[in-house]
C-alpha cells in the first residue's frame, strides 16, 4: 500500500492545551504523525512520497471561501495584535447570539472555532496545505488505479465543518479525499469514520447529498465530545435523508462488548450503498490506553478492523484522524492497514 506523507506539519506544534481547568501538553504532538509514518517504514507496508501540490481550491469544494481565507491569514493578523502567543478564543456565537462575522480577530476566531483545544500557531497555515496535499496525492493514486493507498496526515480533521474548525481538526481532508473522488468522475463514495469521536464535520459537509454516505463508530456524543452532533437519529437531510449513519457506542465498549457488531452493521449498510470506492476516517483514539478515549479496542482488534473493511473489495483510501497514546499510535493505525493487506 502506497503511503503519502509531508513533514511540513511540524511547522505547527501547539505550547499546551487547557483541559480540565489545567493547562497542559497539547495531546496533538508531531511525533504522533512521526511515530505513524516510522511504523510504516519499519513494517515495509509500501512505499512513502511527499505530496504534490494541490493549493487551496480542493478544499474550497468542501469548505468556505471566507473560512478557509480565515485559516490561512488568522495568524499574521492576531501576532500583529497579540504577538507570539497561540491563537485561541474565548467568545463564541452560542445558541441566543447573533450569527454575525465580527472585524476584530478576537471574534472571528470565536466565529469559525468551536472550541478552546485548537489554536491557530505560526505554523498551522502550512501544515494544513500540507495536509489538503497529502489527502489529494492520496486519492489520485487511487483513481489511477491503486487499490488501497494511506493519506498520513497530521492533524486530524473529521471535526472540521464548512465553516468551523475545533477539535484539533482545521480542514476536513477526509472529505477533501471524498470530494476529489467525486469530482473525478465517481458516482458514490462512501465515508467510513472509525475515529473515537464523532466526524461531526464529515456529517456536516455531505449531510444533504445522497452521493456520499457518511457512517460513523464513536462514543456516544451525549457523554463526550463533540457533544452538540453524533447522536443515532441524525439521518440526513433532503436528498440526503438515509445516507447518513451514526453507531454511538456506550464508553467502556470492547471489541466484543458491541464494536464488533457495530463494524459489521457499518459494513452492511456501505455495501447496500454499492459505492465506487471508500474513504476511511482511520482515528486509534478508540484504544484501551487512549488518554482521551474511553472506548477499550486492543492492538490484536486494529488488524481485525483492516480485515474487515477489505472484505468490501473497495478502492480504498485511509485518512489518518485521532490517536493520543503517543507511543501506540503508529503501531495500532499500521495494524489496521497491515490487516486491510493481509486479507
Ligand atoms: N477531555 C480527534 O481525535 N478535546 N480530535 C477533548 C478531553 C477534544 C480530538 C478533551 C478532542 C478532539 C480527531
Ligand atoms: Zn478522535
Amino acid at each position: 500500500m502506497l503511503t503519502v506523507y509531508s513533514d511540513a506539519h511540524q511547522a505547527h506544534h501547539a505550547k499546551q492545551e487547557l483541559i480540565g481547568g489545567q493547562f497542559q501538553p497539547a495531546f496533538d504532538t508531531p511525533q504522533r504523525a512521526v511515530n505513524i509514518i516510522e511504523r510504516v517504514a519499519e513494517v515495509g507496508l509500501g512505499r512513502i512520497v511527499t505530496p504534490e501540490a494541490h493549493g487551496t481550491a480542493p478544499a474550497l469544494r468542501v469548505h468556505s471561501s471566507r473560512f478557509i481565507e480565515f485559516l490561512r491569514t488568522a495568524w499574521s493578523e492576531w501576532h500583529a495584535k497579540k504577538g507570539d502567543s497561540d491563537a485561541i478564543p474565548l467568545i463564541w456565537p452560542s445558541r441566543t447570539l447573533r450569527d454575525i462575522e465580527p472585524r476584530d480577530i478576537e471574534g472571528r476566531l470565536g466565529y469559525f472555532c468551536a472550541d478552546a483545544g485548537t489554536p491557530i500557531t505560526a505554523g498551522t497555515w502550512k501544515m494544513v496545505q500540507a495536509g489538503i496535499d497529502v489527502a489529494c496525492t492520496a486519492a489520485d493514486a487511487l483513481q489511477r488505479g491503486d487499490r488501497a493507498v494511506f493519506a498520513a496526515t497530521r492533524p486530524p480533521g473529521h471535526h472540521a465543518g464548512k465553516e468551523l474548525f475545533l477539535g484539533y481538526c482545521y480542514v476536513n481532508f477526509a472529505a477533501v479525499a471524498a470530494q476529489r473522488l467525486i469530482d473525478q468522475g465517481n458516482r458514490r463514495v462512501a465515508v467510513l469514520d472509525v475515529d473515537y469521536h464523532h466526524g461531526n464535520g464529515t456529517q456536516e459537509i455531505f449531510y444533504d447529498r445522497s452521493d456520499v454516505l457518511f457512517v460513523s463508530i464513536h462514543a456516544d456524543t451525549r457523554d463526550v465530545f463533540p457533544f452538540f452532533l453524533g447522536h443515532a437519529d441524525e439521518t440526513g437531510t433532503a436528498d440526503g435523508e438515509g445516507f447518513n449513519l451514526n453507531l454511538p457506542q456506550a464508553l467502556g465498549t470492547g471489541w466484543n462488548s458491541g464494536y464488533a457488531q457495530a463494524l459489521q452493521q457499518a459494513l452492511e449498510r456501505i455495501e447496500a450503498f454499492r459505492p465506487d470506492c471508500l474513504v476511511v476516517s482511520l482515528g486509534v483514539d478508540t484504544y484501551e490506553l487512549d488518554p482521551i478515549g474511553q472506548l477499550a479496542l486492543r492492538c490484536e482488534d486494529y488488524a481485525e478492523i483492516g480485515k474487515s473493511i477489505r472484505s468490501l473489495a473497495l478502492p480504498t483510501c485511509f485518512v489518518m484522524e485521532g490517536g493520543y497514546m503517543v507511543d501506540h499510535v503508529g503501531i495500532n493505525a499500521v495494524e489496521v492497514l497491515r490487516g486491510y493487506e493481509s486479507a
